[in-house]
C-alpha cells in the first residue's frame, strides 16, 4: 500500500479554517461595529484529527478514494448564537455569501436526534488559492446556541469516555439535560429582543466613546493642547453620569468644536504655505 500524506491532504483544509474564521469574526466585528446586535456571538474551527477521521473511515466504510468527498467535516467551523433565532440569520447570511456555495443543509433543530443533539449543519464549498492552484473542498459548518453547545459538548466527552457505549441511567440523564436546553432557548427567546436591546446600548455607548476619544486626540494633535485637556475633563464628568442622552449631546458638540479646530488648522497650514 502506497504511504498516504496526511500533511498533504490536510493542508488545504487547514487553510480554509483559518480563512473562514477571520472571515465570521470580520462579520461579527462589523456588526458591533455599526452598533448592531450581531447574530454570531462566537467562532470557532478545526481540522478533523487523522484519529478521528480513520475512525469515521471505519465506521462508515469509507476507502481512501473517497475520503474527501464523504468526510464532510475534515474542515470544521462551529458558529455560536445566543439565540435559536440567530442560527436562521447566519444560515441567511452564509447563503447571500459569493466565497461559499450551500451544498447541503441538515437540520438537527425540527428533526433532533434521537440522542437529543441540536444544532443546524450546512457543508459548503470552500475555495482555497494554495501555492499549487485553486482548489475546492467542503467545509462543515456547524450553527448551534450556547445550550445546544454546552449538551453537544458534554455528550461528546461522555461518549468518548464510555467509548461510545453509554450507560442507561447517563443517556436517561442526557435525554432530560436535552429537554431542559430546549426549555431554556424558548425561555431566552421570549427576553430577547430586551436582551438584544441592552446590547445595541452597550455597543452603541462603546462606539461613542471611542469617538469622543478620537475626538479629543483630534484636538490635542490640531496644537489645541489646552481645550483638548478642558474637553478631558468635561467628558470624564459627563461619562460619570452615566446617562446616554448627556453623552450623545456632548459627542455631538465636540464634534462642532472639532470640525472648528480642522478648519482653522487647515488655514493654519495654507497661511504658512
Ligand atoms: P467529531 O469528533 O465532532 O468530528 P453521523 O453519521 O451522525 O455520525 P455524519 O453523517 O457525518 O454523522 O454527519 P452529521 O450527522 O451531520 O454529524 C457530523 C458532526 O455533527 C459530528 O462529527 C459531530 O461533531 C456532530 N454530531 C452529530 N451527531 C451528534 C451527537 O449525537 N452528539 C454530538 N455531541 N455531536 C454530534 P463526528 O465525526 O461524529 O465527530
Amino acid at each position: 500500500m502506497e504511504t498516504f500524506l496526511w500533511k498533504e491532504l490536510l493542508d488545504p483544509y487547514e487553510q480554509a479554517v483559518l480563512e473562514l474564521l477571520t472571515k465570521f469574526n470580520n462579520i461579527e466585528r462589523e456588526y458591533k461595529k455599526k452598533g448592531l446586535y450581531s447574530p454570531i456571538e462566537s467562532v470557532d474551527g478545526r481540522v478533523k484529527s487523522v484519529a478521528s477521521i480513520l475512525d469515521k473511515m471505519q465506521r462508515k466504510n469509507i476507502s481512501f478514494e473517497d475520503l474527501e468527498e464523504k468526510v464532510e467535516d475534515l474542515a470544521g467551523i462551529r458558529i455560536i448564537c445566543q439565540f435559536v433565532e440567530d442560527i436562521d440569520a447566519v444560515v441567511r447570511l452564509i447563503s447571500r455569501r459569493t466565497d461559499m456555495e450551500i451544498r447541503e443543509e441538515r437540520d438537527y433543530l425540527t428533526r433532533q436526534k434521537a440522542s437529543g443533539y441540536r444544532s443546524f449543519h450546512v457543508i459548503v464549498w470552500y475555495t482555497v488559492n494554495t501555492v499549487g492552484g485553486p482548489k475546492k473542498l467542503q467545509v462543515e459548518i456547524q450553527i448551534r446556541t450556547m445550550a445546544m453547545n454546552f449538551w453537544a459538548t458534554t455528550e461528546h466527552e461522555l461518549q468518548y469516555k464510555y467509548k461510545g457505549e453509554l450507560p442507561e441511567h447517563v443517556t436517561r440523564e442526557l435525554t432530560r439535560a436535552a429537554d431542559a436546553v430546549t426549555v431554556l432557548d424558548d425561555v431566552m427567546s421570549h427576553v430577547r429582543s430586551e436582551i438584544m436591546d441592552a446590547q445595541t446600548q452597550s455597543t452603541l455607548r462603546l462606539n461613542l466613546v471611542k469617538e469622543i476619544l478620537g475626538n479629543i486626540e483630534g484636538l490635542y494633535h490640531a496644537e489645541n493642547k489646552r481645550e483638548a485637556i478642558k474637553v478631558q475633563k468635561e467628558f470624564y464628568r459627563i461619562y460619570q453620569m452615566d446617562n446616554m442622552d448627556e453623552l450623545e449631546r456632548f459627542a455631538k458638540q465636540l464634534d462642532i468644536l472639532s470640525e472648528g479646530s480642522r478648519a482653522q488648522s487647515v488655514e493654519h497650514i495654507v497661511r504658512h504655505l
